[in-house]
């Protein structure tokens, strides 16, 4: 174990009211004691930990700026050794001359995530737990955070050391059985093996099934609104999110660039994407923002299909159903309050399945229907993230899905006849890959991996 004193500015860099220079290791206390002069004079090794102290920071003899310094004694700390965090003014040049006078005095600096990494090495929370501070961070939406701060506190551990110490049972019965015959314990008959087997891989199931919803909370639904120039998408798109974030003019063409916003429809989150009208152009920049348009067809999720029921459909329109054919859609009627020159049967050839909304950006009708069928499409039952353990990595979904097939393989061999020892290697596979996601068995290379995607000073 690295026992080295680490320190990093914790706080983003820039102006701010507050930057937070935090220092970990078992020299933490020491290295602050010879920067910070308290002002009542008090010996900041002797003072009770969890305890704030006002001060400054001197450093060569000057004084850097005036400070608030927090005394945290392992073990109760985030990273399970000592921690000094020092609140200074926010403001680059004061948080860098304290980092460096700390640097100076014997601390070295934290590679991104390592006071994290730390928490997790000493035992203070587990792999998919340091995982969901990452979450935390970069979440985008309520639902996403929610989720995360269920992780953070041990849901997702909690259900696979079940599923996992149902799989050790197992093991330890059969490898009794295969190693000591002769002994007289409870053996457990092969029928007996099967039921519980089963029953893990049910529960391996019932959790991977989370993981469509966790990928929505997660990221939201890519949601890409299309369709001919001037039909009133960018309209949509600010009417969805209840602000005006995409210009709006009467001129066709307006939009250039894909315009990209999280918004929340009914508790689920989209990701929005406003895009260029689609048609035939010769202007270079209207040309590559067409062509953006079209890839964003290609990725998104979810398409509303916007089409202006007051001038008739075109070949365009036509062009643009073609591309869309193989993915989930809606079909965004608008400008239902002018009068209406489309020939609504005549696109109906084209659109029998999908969902049909007719609406009035301008006159606010139709929103909230339209609102209602996103969230029927991607909701059968309704989630609630407080109760259920939602899978939202991708990293924890591939372990899974492993010990998914090592359960599988164990329910065929039984079924084929095979003996117990055959068992017992799926099922040590089956406990590996559970213990993936807890991070009990996992490479250094992969917990590198995952550390070096937080940011520094976490
Ligand atoms: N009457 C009426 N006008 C609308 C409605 N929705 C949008 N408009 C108008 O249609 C024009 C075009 O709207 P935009 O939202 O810029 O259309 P767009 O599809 O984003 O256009 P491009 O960015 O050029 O592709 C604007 O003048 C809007 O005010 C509606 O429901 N009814
Ligand atoms: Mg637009």
């Amino acid at each position: 174990m690295d026992n080295t004193t680490i320190a990093a500015v914790s706080t983003p860099i820039g102006s701010g009211g507050i930057s937070i220079v935090r220092i970990s290791g078992d020299d933490a206390i020491g290295i602050a004691k010879k920067i910070f002069k308290p002002k009542n004079n008090k010996d900041i090794s002797k003072v009770d930990s969890h305890t704030i102290h006002y001060g400054t920071i001197v450093s060569d003899d000057r004084i850097i700026d005036e400070v608030l310094v927090s005394i945290m004694k392992k073990p109760n700390t985030f990273t399970r050794e000592d921690i000094v965090e020092i609140n200074c003014h926010g403001g680059i040049i004061a948080t860098e001359k304290i980092l460096e006078a700390v640097l100076k005095n014997g601390a070295h600096i934290a590679d991104p995530g390592e006071f994290t990494k730390r928490a997790f090495l000493n035992g203070r929370i587990d792999l998919s737990q340091a995982e969901s501070v990452i979450d935390l961070i970069y979440s985008k939406t309520d639902l996403s955070r929610q989720s995360a701060v269920n992780q953070l506190e041990g849901s997702l551990s909690h259900k696979i050391s079940g599923i996992k110490n149902k799989v050790a049972d197992l093991l330890a019965h059969i490898e009794v059985n295969i190693d000591y015959p002769e002994y007289d314990i409870e053996q457990l008959s092969i029928s007996k093996i099967e039921e519980t087997v089963v029953d893990i891989n049910k529960e391996i199931l019932l959790l991977l099934d989370t993981s469509d919803t966790g990928k929505i909370v997660k990221e939201g639904i890519k949601t890409a609104i299309i369709g001919k120039p001037n039909v009133g998408k960018s309209s949509l798109l600010n009417s969805l999110m209840r602000e005006q974030r995409a210009i709006v003019t009467d001129v066709p063409g307006t939009t250039r660039d894909l315009i990209e916003e999280y918004v929340n429809i009914q508790g689920i989150p989209l990701k929005l994407i406003d895009t260029a009208g689609i048609r035939e152009t010769h202007d270079v920049v209207e040309k590559i923002g067409v062509d953006l348009s079209k890839s964003a067809i290609e990725s998104a999720e979810l398409i509303l299909f916007v089409v202006d029921v007051s001038s008739t459909i075109s070949k365009e329109d036509i062009l643009i159903l073609n591309n869309i054919k193989n993915k989930k859609c809606i079909i965004v009627l608008n400008k239902i309050d002018l009068p209406e020159a489309i020939d609504s049967s005549y696109l109906k050839n084209f659109t029998n399945d999908i969902p049909t909304i007719r609406i009035s950006v301008t006159s606010n009708i139709g929103i909230c229907e339209l609102e209602q069928t996103i969230k029927n499409m991607f909701m059968s039952g309704s989630i609630d993230i407080n109760n259920d353990v939602i899978l939202t990595n991708i990293r924890h979904k591939n372990a899974l899905l492993k010990a998914n097939d090592a359960t599988n393989s164990i329910i065929s061999a039984i079924r084929a006849g095979l003996t117990q020892d055959f068992l017992a290697v799926d099922l040590q596979n089956a406990y590996r890959y559970l213990g993936e996601i807890t991070g009990e068995s996992v490479s250094e290379d992969i917990i590198h991996n995952i550390f070096s995607r937080f940011c520094l000073g976490k």
